[in-house]
């Protein structure tokens, strides 16, 4: 079983999106940014890195938000909350990004422009963001 870890950043009080490139039944949703877990290397790590990588910047990584959700038979997606700590989001591998607060992801997700595992952690979003 492999493992996929999303960031859940927040930065100045707001949520960090970003919008995906591919594959194509995704391609234009936003995610939340991360990536797979590498052989030797712990959930925090994973997502330290795949940040640095994909958007240039640095995190301090909290408690797992939600629960995990199964990707494939061989794939869960763990959510993570983390806090930005240096940088600003440069999308390398992305689309573009938005830093949003609650209403706007709340209209987003209504409009089902997140990506649909991501979708399912919406009210713990909703409840990290309230206590930022
Ligand atoms: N995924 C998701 N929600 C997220 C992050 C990822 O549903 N917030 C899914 C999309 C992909 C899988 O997880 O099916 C792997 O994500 P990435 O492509 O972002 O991960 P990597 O860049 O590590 O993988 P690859 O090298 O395969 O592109």
């Amino acid at each position: 079983m492999r493992e996929v870890v999303a960031g859940a950043v927040i930065g100045d009080g707001r949520l960090l999106l970003a919008q995906r490139t591919y594959p194509t039944d995704v391609a234009g949703l936003w995610e939340l940014p991360g990536g797979k877990v590498e052989a030797g290397e712990t959930r925090e790590q994973a997502l330290r890195r795949e940040l640095g990588e994909e958007l240039g910047i640095e995190v301090r990584v909290g408690r797992q938000l939600g629960d995990p959700v199964p990707l494939r038979a061989d794939l869960v997606l763990v959510a993570l909350a983390a806090d930005l700590i240096k940088g600003s989001p440069r999308p390398e591998e992305h689309s573009a990004v938005r830093w949003v607060e609650t209403p706007e992801l709340e209209s987003m997700a209504a409009r089902g422009e997140l990506v649909p595992a991501d979708a399912a952690w919406l009210d713990d979003l909703i409840e990290l963001l309230a206590v930022r």
